[in-house]
Order: C-alpha cells, then sequence, then structure tokens
C-alpha cells in the first residue's frame, strides 16, 4: 500500500466524476469507490500490513481521499441534480399567455327554459306540478270531462286511438281527473307535458305539444282568483306592462268559460297588422270547472268550487321570443337553438 495508489485512486475517481452525466451514473461511482467492495475500502483493507508509525499517517491519507471523493460526489450529484430540474421544468413549463380553449357551454332550450319559469311562479303560489300517463283511456281523456261519446267538441280534438278505448292524451286535463280523484280539496296543481292531436305541420300546428294546465278547486273559489292567478303569470312571462283580458267562451268542461287575450306586444293594444286591429292577442282557454265535472270526481259542487285553464307551451315560448314558425322548435338546428 503507497502513498502513489491512494493519489491513484483520488485521481481516477475526479475524472470519472467529471465525466458523469446523470445520477444513476454518479451512484454508481460511490459504490465503485467507497462501497464495500469498492477501490478505497480494498486499499484499507491492507492496513494491517502497515508498520505501527506508517498506519496513522496511511490513516489520514486515506481519509483526506476518501473526503475529497465524497466532497466531489456530493458537488457532481448536486450539478446533476440542478441540471435535471432545469430541463423538467422547461418541457413542462406552460405559456400563460397562450389564448385559453374555450369550453361550449350547453344551454335550455326555450321550451324547457319557458316551462321552468311557469313552474316557478306556480311553485311560488303553493302549487304542485304534477304527471301523469301520455297513453289514456277514453274516460280520462273525453269522458270525465264531461264529452260522452259522439259529442261535437271530440271532433276539434280528433286524435290517435290505439283501440276503441286507449288514445294518446288530447290534453293534460285527464292528470286533472286522476289527481281530483284521489286527493280531497283543496287542490292546486298544473300538469305540463305532451299531447297529441291528429293535425297537420304548418306553422302553428304540430301533431305533437305541450300543454300546461292549471287548476284550483277549494270552497269559495271564483272567476277573480282565475283572473288573479293568471294576470300574475302574465305580468312574469311578459313584463309587467302586460294586460289580459277574458273573453267569453265556450268548453264543455268549465262553466261559464273564458279565452284569455294578452295585449298586443307590438302596438301595446292600439291594434296593428300583428294583432289583426284587435290590440289582444288569444293566448289560452279558461274557466270555472263545470260542475259535473267536479260531481264525476267526488266532489260536492255545493260545497266546492274551482277554476281550470289551458295553455299551449308552444305558443307563450313563440310569444316571448319572437318565433314565427313553431316548427324551429322542433328541428335541433343549433343555429336557431343557440340564439336562446
Ligand atoms: C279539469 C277541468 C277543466 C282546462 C282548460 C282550456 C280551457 C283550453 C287549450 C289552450 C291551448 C288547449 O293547448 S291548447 O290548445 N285549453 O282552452 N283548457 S279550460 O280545463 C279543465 C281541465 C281539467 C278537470
Amino acid at each position: 500500500m503507497t502513498k502513489e495508489q491512494l493519489d491513484k485512486i483520488l485521481e481516477s475517481a475526479k475524472e470519472q466524476l467529471s465525466q458523469c452525466m446523470d445520477l444513476t451514473a454518479a451512484e454508481e461511482l460511490r459504490v465503485k469507490f467507497l462501497g464495500k467492495k469498492g477501490e478505497l475500502t480494498n486499499i484499507l483493507k491492507q492496513m494491517g500490513g502497515l508498520s505501527a508509525e506508517e498506519r496513522p499517517v496511511f490513516g489520514q491519507l486515506a481519509n483526506k481521499v476518501r473526503t475529497e471523493i465524497e466532497n466531489g460526489l456530493s458537488e457532481r450529484t448536486a450539478a446533476l441534480k440542478a441540471e435535471l430540474a432545469e430541463r423538467t421544468l422547461q418541457a413542462e413549463s406552460l405559456d400563460v399567455t397562450l389564448p385559453g380553449k374555450a369550453q361550449p357551454v350547453g344551454r335550455l332550450h326555450p321550451l324547457t327554459a319557458t316551462l321552468n319559469e311557469v313552474k316557478e311562479v306556480f311553485l311560488g303560489m303553493g302549487f304542485d306540478v304534477v304527471d301523469g300517463p301520455e297513453v289514456e283511456t277514453d274516460h280520462y281523456c273525453f269522458e270525465a270531462l264531461n264529452m260522452p261519446k259522439h259529442h261535437p267538441a271530440r271532433d276539434t280534438q280528433d286524435t290517435f286511438y290505439i283501440n276503441e278505448n286507449v288514445l294518446l292524451r288530447t290534453q293534460t286535463s285527464s292528470v286533472q281527473i286522476r289527481t281530483m280523484e284521489k286527493r280531497k280539496p283543496p287542490i292546486r296543481i298544473i300538469s305540463p307535458g305532451r299531447v297529441y292531436r291528429s293535425d297537420a305541420v304548418d306553422a302553428t300546428h304540430s301533431p305533437l305539444f305541450h300543454q300546461i294546465e292549471g287548476l284550483v278547486i277549494d270552497k269559495g273559489i271564483t272567476l277573480g282568483d282565475l283572473y288573479g292567478t293568471l294576470e300574475l303569470l302574465m305580468k312574469k312571462l311578459y313584463g309587467d306592462d302586460c294586460k289580459i283580458r277574458l273573453r267569453p267562451h265556450h268548453f264543455p268542461y268549465t262553466e261559464p268559460s273564458a279565452e284569455v287575450d294578452i295585449m298586443c306586444f307590438n302596438c301595446g293594444g292600439k291594434g296593428c297588422p300583428m294583432c289583426k286591429g284587435e290590440g289582444y292577442v288569444e293566448l289560452l282557454g279558461s274557466g270555472m270547472v263545470h260542475p259535473k265535472v267536479l260531481e264525476g270526481c267526488g266532489i260536492d259542487p255545493e260545497i266546492y268550487s274551482g277554476f281550470a285553464f289551458g295553455i299551449g307551451l308552444e305558443r307563450i315560448t313563440m310569444g316571448r321570443y319572437n318565433i314565427n314558425d313553431l316548427r324551429l322548435l322542433y328541428e335541433n338546428d343549433m343555429r336557431f337553438l343557440s340564439q336562446f
């Protein structure tokens, strides 16, 4: 064991460290020089053969060499780690000044948006929203609504029959009848949903459309309640300036019956081509529930009275958004839908 051997090990370690390019290679060098079977350890194992005077001198020298190799290793490792961190930062860097990729946000269909608003208004007045079957029996669709077989009112609602007794509902009144059979007054409900009529498609007709019907049954309900309720709905939908008027009409299921008109949005009631000089446009049908209908559902018309109304969802949506062709609401053309 000589000083030259130790110097050679130190020199070789320095040389190899300077050429070492990654952390794995640096670890291999640590094992090679300082590990249990490493070059320096091997030399130290030979210390036993030295004299008592030589031993401390070589011991000191060997320790110096070990410290130098250790320092060299930690310097190189630190430099390699810094390089690696720098490279990772470069590779993963984000240019925060680049414009972002916009996520297209979906929106509600105008029919859904209008229905949601109508529901909000009625929920606020303590109404329940009730659902029912779209395939109905003759009883719930016509008979219970004071329209027996061969009643002329059935002709205006020519519908899709599945058999003599089963059909696609022409109005959601069937839901109101089902509710009156099940619940005791007071009843305050709206029944929105799809209805079907055997109509040819044009700008204002479709064999499938949507209705919202309302029904209130309690003691002492009058036409005044009907008027107030519908006026509030229309003011919420069309703004506080909007006015309505009731015009006498006839429906078999209500007595008296009224059609409800809304002041023309275009001329504000003066009369214009849009309202055909009327100042008002027809919007919905309504009336006091016919005593025969109440009786048929087990409600005593001597004690209770009620009002009902029916609105076409398409019609009020078209009025609100100035849509002139109903077919646009069903075609799912994004150029149309993305305007709302
Ligand atoms: C019960 C009793 C009476 C609901 C009513 C109307 C008048 C009406 C139309 C408006 C436009 C249908 O969608 S539309 O074509 N509806 O004119 N509907 S009174 O009357 C009822 C409902 C249930 C038990």
